[in-house]
């Protein structure tokens, strides 16, 4: 098992701990993920990032929906793995502890996690386009409502779609947990989406030990402390 005396010891002694998750935690759930692993994600012929970008539903808002529809279908059969489950367990280990997700999922909560940061927003979701009321859609496929019971006018995902800010506060909320942990994990995520993949720097320069869980390398592997090339499944439950 890749964990050596030194991680161990920082893992044993850490009093605040943030961990940052993305796309491969929930692969061993069955989720697919957008790129590392070989299998991009493309809809109808158009790469993830262009269905889910601002413009997309500014432009066609039903194929977005279809899109989104598809997915939570696949979902629906989707449990949390053992990797989600130990976080779960991690929350009141530490003095602190943080989640972060990227994740639209909801797996982490689904596993016990408490207070999950989504950075990214959550696909059993949905609001207003005009009077931003929320909906919870779990479980209706295709979503319905379709409309604002309020003013009538179209829904759309909870969703972050590239080229949209993230939700209020959540990514200042998460900057704040990595600049004052002691333990920085960064799970199963490609690295390359921003301001997420910001935080893994943020922590790293506040001081912060940094361990990241992938079984590729990432354009983060050359500055984290331990770059441990497994599947969270499997490495997470032997902290
Ligand atoms: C923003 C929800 C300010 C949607 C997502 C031009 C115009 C506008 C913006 C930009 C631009 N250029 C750059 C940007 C910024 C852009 C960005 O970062 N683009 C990148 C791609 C270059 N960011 C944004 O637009 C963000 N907003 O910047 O706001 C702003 C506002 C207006 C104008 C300008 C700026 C919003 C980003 C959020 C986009 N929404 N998701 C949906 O899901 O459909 S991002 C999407 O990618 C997912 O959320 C996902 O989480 C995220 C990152 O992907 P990963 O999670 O890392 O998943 P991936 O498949 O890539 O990798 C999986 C990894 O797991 C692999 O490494 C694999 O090896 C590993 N793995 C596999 N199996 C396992 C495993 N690891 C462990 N265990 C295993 N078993
Ligand atoms: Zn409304």
């Amino acid at each position: 098992m890749q964990i050596s005396d030194e991680l161990k010891e920082k893992f044993q002694t850490a009093r605040s701990v943030c961990v940052l998750t993305g796309a491969g935690i929930s692969a061993e759930s069955g989720v697919p993920t957008f790129r590392g692993g070989g299998n991009s994600t493309v809809w109808k012929g158009m790469p993830f990032d262009q269905i889910s970008s601002a413009s997309m539903v500014r432009e066609n808002l039903a194929e977005v929906w279809e899109w989104f529809d598809y997915r939570r279908g696949v979902l629906k059969d989707c449990e949390p793995n053992a990797a989600h489950f130990t976080l779960a367990k991690w929350q009141d280990r530490f003095a602190g502890f943080t989640l972060v997700t990227q994740n639209i999922d909801g797996l982490h909560t689904a596993a016990g996690s408490r207070d999950v940061i989504e950075l990214h927003g959550n696909i059993q979701r949905a609001y207003c386009t005009n009077c931003e009321k929320r909906f919870d859609i779990r479980g209706k496929i295709p979503h319905v409502p379709e409309i604002c019971d309020d003013c009538g006018a179209n829904l759309r995902a909870d969703v972050v779609l590239f080229g949209e800010m993230l939700p209020p506060g959540a990514f200042e909320k998460a900057e704040k947990a990595a600049r004052n942990c002691d333990l920085f994990f960064v799970v199963g995520t490609s690295a390359l989406v921003y301001p997420a993949a910001g935080l893994a720097e943020i922590a790293k320069r506040n001081g912060a030990f940094l361990v990241e869980i992938n079984p590729e390398e990432t354009p983060m592997s050359g500055f984290c402390d331990f770059s441990i090339r497994m599947k969270a499944g499997r490495i997470l439950p032997a902290f």
